[in-house]
C-alpha cells in the first residue's frame, strides 16, 4: 500500500515511464519526404507562433510572407525570445525541446540550436524523440486526395510502423465540390448530384482507402455551425457514405467540431479560430448512429462540460485530447479534472496535434506533468476514503489513459 505522502512522487515516475499513444498528430515519417517536418526553422515557424509574432511585431503580412523559412524563424525567435519573455504554451515548447536537445539557452540567436541539429539524421532524431516523448505510436492525419500525400501512397505503403494511419475527410465532407472533381479523377464516377450512384461510388473510394491505408480510424474537423440532422451535402455524405462504411469496417469516425477556418485569412493556417459548437448534433449522431463509433474532440471551453456529460450518456462516444487552442497548462488541468470526475479512466486525455517531430517533446512533456498532478489528487482524495491505492493499480489507470482506452474502443463492436 502506498502512503499518503508518497503517492504524488509514484504517480510521476509512472505517468513518465508509460509509453503513450499519440491517437492525433500531423506527422510524417521518413518515407513520406518533405511532408515528414523537423528541426529548428520548422519548429520555430509553426503557425502557433507565427500568429503569436505577427501580433507581438506588427510585421505586414507581405513583408514576413516574403521572407525565406530560416529568415521566418530567425524573425520569430527575435521578436518572441530575445526582445520578448517567451512565456507562451508555444514559446515555452520550444525552449523545453532546446532544454532536451542540450542546446544552450538562453540564446541570443538560433545558431548553436541549429548547430545542435546539425548532429542528426532524420531517422536518428525520430528514434530520439520517440525515446524522449515516451511514445509508443502516433497516428497520422492522411488526406489521399492531398496531391502531396496522394503519390506517396500510390507508390506503396511501406513505412515506419511507429506511424499509423487516419483518413482525413475534410475535403469530402466540407468542399464536396472541389472533392467531386479530385475524385472523378481518382476513376470514381461521382456525377453533378449526389445520387445513387454517387453514394455508392464515395462508399467504394472509402472502403478502397481504408484498405489500402489501413486506416484505423475516420477523421473531420467541422466548423461551429455543424448542426445534425441536417439534409446539406455534409449531413448526406456522412450519414449515407461514411457511417456505413465506418460500420462496415468497425471503424470509429472522429469528430473534430469548432474550428472556423480562416477567421484571418492573411495568416493563412495561423488564421483558424475557434467557435462554440451544438452538442446537440454529438448527441444525435449518437443516439440514431447508436451502432457508429464516435471519437469526439471540440475546440471551445465552453463544450467541455456538456461534452463529458454527453459521454456519460453514450457508450459509443469516446472524447479525447485538449485540442490546439485548449492545449494550455490551465485548461489542460481544468478538462482533466473534469474528465476524471465524471468518466473515470475512460476517455483519452491528450493527444499531441503536432506537426513537426520535435514537438512532440515539449507537448507531451508539459501534459504528462498536468496529468501527473491531477491523478496524483485524485488518487489522494481515493486515500482519504480508506481505498488504498497500489503501484499496479497506478500503472493499469496510465495504461488505459495512455492508449487502452483507444485500443479497447478500436476493438470495441457494437
Ligand atoms: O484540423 C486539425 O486537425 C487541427 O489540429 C489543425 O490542423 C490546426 O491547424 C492545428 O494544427 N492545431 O494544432
Ligand atoms: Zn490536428
Amino acid at each position: 500500500m502506498i502512503q499518503r505522502e508518497n503517492i504524488s512522487s509514484i504517480v510521476e515516475t509512472i505517468v513518465n515511464e508509460t509509453r503513450v499513444y499519440d491517437i492525433h498528430t500531423h506527422l510524417y515519417p521518413v518515407e513520406f519526404g518533405k511532408l515528414s517536418l523537423w528541426g529548428v526553422d520548422e519548429l520555430l515557424t509553426y503557425h502557433y507562433l507565427i500568429a503569436e509574432a505577427v501580433r507581438a511585431s506588427n510585421v505586414a503580412y507581405s513583408e514576413y510572407w516574403a521572407m525565406s523559412k530560416a529568415q521566418q524563424a530567425d524573425f520569430i525567435f527575435d521578436t518572441l525570445f530575445v526582445n520578448r519573455t517567451p512565456l507562451s504554451e508555444a514559446t515555452r515548447g520550444v525552449l523545453t525541446v532546446f532544454n532536451e536537445l542540450g542546446i544552450e539557452l538562453p540564446a541570443g540567436d538560433l545558431s548553436k540550436a541549429r548547430k545542435k541539429y546539425n548532429e542528426y539524421k532524420q531517422n536518428e532524431f525520430i528514434d530520439f524523440v520517440f525515446e524522449k516523448a515516451g511514445l509508443r505510436s502516433i497516428v497520422m492525419t492522411n488526406d489521399p486526395l492531398d496531391k502531396n500525400e496522394s503519390s506517396f501512397w500510390k507508390g506503396g505503403s511501406n513505412f515506419d510502423e511507429r506511424f499509423k494511419t487516419s483518413l482525413r475527410l475534410d475535403r469530402l465532407l466540407n468542399d464536396y465540390n472541389a472533392a467531386r472533381y479530385l475524385l472523378i479523377e481518382e476513376g470514381y464516377d461521382v456525377g453533378r448530384t449526389l445520387n445513387g450512384l454517387a453514394k455508392k461510388e464515395i462508399r467504394r473510394f472509402l472502403n478502397e482507402k481504408i484498405n489500402s491505408m489501413k486506416a484505423l480510424y475516420l477523421a473531420v474537423s467541422l466548423p461551429p455551425t455543424f448542426t445534425e440532422p441536417g439534409d446539406d451535402t455534409r449531413s448526406i455524405i456522412l450519414e449515407d457514405c461514411v457511417l456505413p462504411v465506418a460500420f462496415e469496417n468497425n471503424l470509429p469516425v472522429a469528430m473534430m467540431i469548432g474550428a472556423k477556418r480562416r477567421v484571418n485569412p492573411d495568416l493563412d493556417l495561423a488564421g483558424d479560430s475557434v467557435g462554440k459548437s451544438s452538442i446537440e448534433a454529438v448527441e444525435y449522431m449518437c443516439r440514431k448512429f447508436y451502432r457508429n463509433k464516435f471519437m469526439v474532440t471540440m475546440l471551445s471551453r465552453e463544450n467541455q462540460h456538456e461534452l463529458c456529460v454527453a459521454a456519460r450518456k453514450f457508450p459509443n462516444l469516446l472524447i479525447f485530447g485538449c485540442w490546439w487552442f485548449l492545449n494550455t497548462p490551465l485548461l489542460i488541468e481544468e478538462m482533466t479534472r473534469l474528465r476524471l470526475e465524471l468518466l473515470g479512466t475512460t476517455f483519452v486525455p491528450q493527444h499531441s496535434d503536432a506537426r513537426i517531430l520535435d514537438q512532440l517533446i515539449y507537448k507531451w512533456k508539459h501534459s504528462r506533468k498536468i496529468i501527473s498532478k491531477v491523478l496524483s489528487d485524485k488518487y489522494t482524495d481515493l486515500y482519504d476514503t480508506g481505498w488504498y491505492v497500489t503501484e499496479e493499480k497506478i500503472k493499469k489507470d496510465v495504461e488505459m489513459l495512455f492508449g487502452g482506452c483507444f485500443e479497447n474502443f478500436l476493438s470495441l463492436e457494437l
